[in-house]
């Protein structure tokens, strides 16, 4: 039986920060996992460099079920994104080993491919409307599908959602930057953007778009009624999911469809949003919500009660991470769509291989696992430095959801 011999904590930094889980088996079989929390990576790197990592060694690298379990049980402080993306980063390192070693890709594990590609929807945004129609333009031309559409809300520095110098990256602070937030202002002007960018792409294209936690039970009602003529393809995280009964007010009073769950990382974080059909996409991901083994049990539950994926794709889940989605997207019956951002170019010095994007679709690698390779020379040239998403506050100073 092969063992698992060495577990290494890959930190870099190639245009944005990663951390990496390295597992190599005795029989020097190498896999991959993603492991980055955004603005808090060394708290997971942490938590494995110093309680799960001494844990893998020695271990069968084939039990993946049983190490997730293992761990997860046996740890008796249970869940939480800190505890969920460390363990997903040796549950999706796992997977990749039994795919080199199965020789197969990882698709091919789950059950094999249930759809031809995995439709993804692109970001448009814009510090004014002109801007972001023109980015919607653009996104089109790139041969997007779907599109997601956020837009400055005039008066409101740094709205969330909008690319600076082309590129959108939240988390580019030493300190997190503290940027003011108006939700009437949003109110009255989000709507008529969303309704400029429907004309734009004309009826039945799907059009998202992502109130990130923004507003209470009560005006996420008021605003997706107001957009119910647009036919939006979701309204994402309209208000904050701390409480899952919140989504029982939005519901009774609108039909936009919800996705929530990105920043979830338990099947009980969402059991009853997708047993009381509480939203219509989980947005729950790989390495935020327990790895491959941990997503594909909640996507079964969201299954039974019509629920489809819609997993969170930004650019701060590093290419291990869309690989593994990837793969699950292609094997599972109840998909919806795919987050893509794309990454710097840098990313591409490090991180060699994995999903690639061809005509509004991601495809998955058909190499053994994940099909990722990590460049350590190049890695290296790519120092850590802490960088925080900011936090938002209201007009009389006091914090909001950010
Ligand atoms: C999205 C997300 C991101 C998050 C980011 C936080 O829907 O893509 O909301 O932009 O803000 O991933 O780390
Ligand atoms: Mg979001």
């Amino acid at each position: 039986m092969a063992t698992i011999d060495r577990a290494e904590v890959l930190i870099t930094s190639p245009g944005r920060n990663f951390v990496t889980l390295r597992i190599t088996t005795s029989d020097g079989v190498v896999g991959l996992g993603d492991a980055t929390l955004n603005g808090r990576e060394l708290a997971v790197a942490a938590y494995l460099r110093d309680h799960l990592v001494p844990l893998l060694i020695g271990r069968d690298p084939a039990r993946i079920e049983d190490m997730w379990q293992y761990l997860f049980r046996g740890a008796y402080w249970r869940r939480g994104p800190v505890t969920m993306t460390a363990i997903a980063a040796v549950d999706v390192a796992l997977w990749d080993i039994k795919g080199r070693v199965a020789g197969l890709p990882l698709y091919q594990l789950l059950g094999g491919r249930s759809r031809e590609e995995v439709l993804v929807y692109a970001h448009a945004s814009g510090s004014s409307v002109e801007e972001m129609l023109d980015d919607v333009a653009a996104a089109r031309e790139a041969g997007y599908r779907a599109i997601r559409v956020q837009c400055a809300v005039p008066g409101s520095a740094g709205t969330y959602g909008v690319k600076k110098n082309g590129r959108y990256e939240p988390a580019d602070h030493a300190l997190p930057d503290e940027q003011p937030w108006d939700t009437e202002a949003y109110l009255q002007f989000a709507p008529g953007y969303l309704a400029a960018a429907r004309e734009a792409l004309g009826d039945g294209f799907p059009l998202l778009h992502d109130v990130h936690h923004r507003l209470a039970p009560l005006e996420a009602a008021r605003f997706g009624r107001s957009v119910e003529p647009l036919h939006l393809f979701w309204m994402e995280d309209p208000t904050p999911v701390d409480s899952q009964d919140s989504f029982r007010l939005i519901r009774q009073h609108t039909t936009t469809p919800i996705a929530v769950g990105e920043t979830l990382s338990s099947i009980y974080d969402v059991k009853q949003l997708i047993t009381e059909q509480l939203i219509d996409y989980v947005r729950t991901t790989v390495v935020h919500a327990g790895g491959i083994t941990h997503l594909r049990r909640i996507f079964d539950l969201a299954d039974l009660y019509g629920v489809r994926s819609g997993s969170h794709g930004a650019s701060d889940l590093s290419p291990v991470t869309q690989s593994a989605a990837v793969h699950l997207d292609t094997a599972i019956p109840n998909f919806g769509i795919q987050e893509h951002m794309g990454y710097p170019d840098l990313v591409a010095e490090v991180f060699h291989g994995g999903a690639t994007y061809a005509g509004g679709a991601l495809h998955p690698s058909e190499e053994p696992g994940l099909g990722v390779t990590y460049d350590d020379a190049a890695a290296a040239r790519f120092e850590y430095s802490p960088k925080y998403l900011p936090v938002a506050r209201r007009l009389d100073g006091s914090v909001h959801d950010w």
